[in-house]
């Protein structure tokens, strides 16, 4: 199987989204708050520009049994033998899933973005090892948010992981929580605060219940 256990804090990383802070230093530092997974989320830099950043992240990610998944491209998740790929709706007109599979891999993790009840049930009878499904509160990434109101219902009937992504806070977090989410990915909660181990360590402790 590919490993993906229960109760994830995934980080979804942009540069970008940093405050001018490497990737590879936020990374580090969210890493050593206790993040269990990290998507290389960067869609303004260059193929060896991704190359390069991806060869560290994969080292950082590996030294702490971090899951190590490439945003939207199966070619570059095998060349730097990432743990998975995470898969877009735009993105799967470019791969079927049976193609990003025969690419990566049977023991690699492919993830699958969902925006709909509908999306997220395809996503469920499919060969995806998870489904991220939001955004369920507003963020810059998009210009639309979907709420709150489905998490039951998706819950109830997924057959794999599911990971809550969208605008995402420790403010909000734990009406999600008590609605049975166990995943959840977010970028700037963590990657724009001044102390970004003690933000990651913060979610960390809210989903695992240890304070
Ligand atoms: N995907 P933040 S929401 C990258 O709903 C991404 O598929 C989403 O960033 C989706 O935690 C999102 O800063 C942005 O809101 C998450």
């Amino acid at each position: 199987m590919n490993g993906i256990k229960d109760r994830n804090l995934y980080l979804v990383l942009s540069e970008e989204c940093g405050r001018g802070r490497p990737a590879t230093e936020i990374a580090g530092l969210a890493v050593s708050g206790g993040i269990d997974m990290l998507q290389m989320r960067e869609k303004n830099k260059s193929g060896p520009e991704l190359k390069k950043l991806g060869r560290e992240l994969f080292k950082i990610c590996s030294k702490s049994g971090v899951k190590f998944i490439v945003n939207d491209d199966p070619v570059l998740a095998k060349e730097l033998k990432a743990d998975g790929v995470h898969l877009g709706q735009e993105d799967l007109k470019k791969y079927s899933l049976e193609a990003a599979r025969s690419l990566i891999g049977p023991d690699k993790i492919i993830g699958v973005s969902t925006h709909s009840l509908e999306q997220f049930n395809a996503a469920n009878d499919s060969d995806a090892d998870y489904i991220a499904f939001g955004p369920i509160f507003p963020t810059k990434t998009k210009d639309y948010f979907i709420g709150t109101e489905n998490i039951g219902a998706v819950l109830m009937g997924a057959k794999k992981p599911v990971v809550f992504i969208g605008g995402i806070k420790l403010a909000n977090i734990d009406g999600i929580l008590q609605k049975g989410a166990r995943n959840i990915a977010l970028i700037r909660a963590i990657t724009e605060a001044d102390d970004i181990a003690a933000a990651a360590a913060n979610f960390k402790s809210r989903l695992t219940g240890v304070n």
